[in-house]
């Protein structure tokens, strides 16, 4: 179990420089190539033709860079991602006017001749084609754009008008993804495996607060910091305190008639679908035997998932101590929280005293951690 005094900074993704091809466009489209062979010997019919395309190549028809009163106007801030100096103008906005398909198919005929012997002969077709995209595509620098065959199939039909001429037609279909190198910040984040066992709460300890309030993460209500604490530092009051904030200072405005509670979110780069989190707390009371004191209380510790909305995700693990399970010695409490659903945008662990009737007494809290335990 931890014990509570450990702080372990998560070494957190910044904000990284990258070059990423960026996805422009996927064309999908098909080009027709006929053609008419002629046999070195006469068939009486064409079996089967095995075809395939080869060296497919694409390329571009730029515009020039285009001007400032256009709507896709940029201005050429950034540096290149790859520097042509060969380009004179390498950084500028420019629109894809067409692309110029070229390659070759190459067949082999498979017929069957007078004497029903199954002959084959090869050929290969080179074609060019330019086609025109339909939608508007604009680059930021034409140096930087890739172009890719995805999903490349053909398909040819035939048939023989005479004995030595087969007609054909191919059809070459085609996705052509265009991607352009872009330069972009991103924001890295530690693998799963990286965030086991690692405590992801500020100031768990409670040792920093500025007069009755915590700093570093935690919100508070009707709390006292600065509080007498485990191994002679010191713990928050929750509903009352036992000292002046870490001895010296003035009393806080806190009541043991009204509920108190303190609050931390979960870091959001340790927030994951998937993972569980162990939350553990000491906890203790001031009640040890004196008269006067009406011990009448509970202590509730959540651990809350919530949606882009700020909603509560149904999955709020609760774990409740009362009165008289808590004593006037340190105890801890440990519980796991659901695992973090789907949709989870932020997550809020907080410790909650609820007083009931005529309660006087008041509980101290120190060494809250919250541990990622596992990845379902
Ligand atoms: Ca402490
Ligand atoms: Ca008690």
């Amino acid at each position: 179990m931890p014990n509570g005094n450990e702080s372990v900074a998560l070494p957190f993704g910044g904000c990284v420089l990258v070059k990423l091809p960026i996805v422009i466009a996927d064309i999908v489209d098909s080009i027709t190539v006929d053609n008419v062979t002629c046999l070195d010997e006469q068939a009486k019919k064409i079996d089967h033709i095995d075809v395939k395309v080869e060296d497919l190549e694409a390329d571009p028809v730029w515009s020039g860079v285009i001007n400032p009163g256009n709507p896709h106007y940029r201005p050429c801030t950034s540096t290149k991602a790859t520097f042509h100096a060969y380009d004179p103008e390498p950084c500028g906005v420019r629109q894809l006017r067409s692309v110029n398909i070229h390659g070759n198919i190459h067949k082999q005929i498979y017929f069957v001749n007078r004497n029903d012997e199954v002959r084959h002969m090869g050929e290969d077709i080179p074609f060019t084609c330019n086609i025109k995209p339909d939608q508007d595509i604009f680059v930021e620098n034409s140096g930087n754009v890739d172009f890719e065959f995805k999903n490349v199939d053909i398909e040819v039909s035939f048939h023989l008008p005479r004995a030595t001429r087969i007609q054909q037609v191919a059809t070459v279909s085609f996705t052509l993804k265009i991607t352009e190198d872009q330069q972009i910040f991103i924001q890295t984040c530690i693998p799963n495996g990286g965030l086991i066992g690692t405590q992801v709460l500020s100031n768990s300890s409670f040792e920093t607060f500025t007069g009755c309030t915590l700093s570093d993460g935690w919100g508070q209500s009707n709390a006292a910091a600065g509080q007498p604490g485990r191994n002679s530092g010191y713990s928050v009051g929750l509903g009352g305190q036992l000292q002046n904030p870490g001895g010296t200072g003035t009393p806080c405005n806190v009541s043991a008639g009204e509920q108190a509670s303190i609050f931390q979110n979960i870091p959001a780069a340790a927030l994951r679908p998937g993972l569980v989190y162990e939350f553990c707390f000491w906890v203790r009371d001031n009640v040890n035997g004196q008269i006067g004191i009406l011990e009448n209380y509970n202590v509730e510790a959540r651990i809350r998932f919530l949606d882009a909305s700020g909603q509560t995700i149904n999955s709020v693990k609760t774990e409740r101590r009362s009165a008289t399970q808590i004593t006037n010695a340190w105890s801890q409490v440990c519980f796991t929280s659901n695992p973090v659903p789907e949709g989870t945008t932020s997550g809020v662990v907080e410790i909650v005293f609820i007083p009931e009737t005529g309660n006087t007494a008041f509980v101290l809290i120190d060494d809250a951690t919250l541990t990622v335990k596992s990845v379902t």
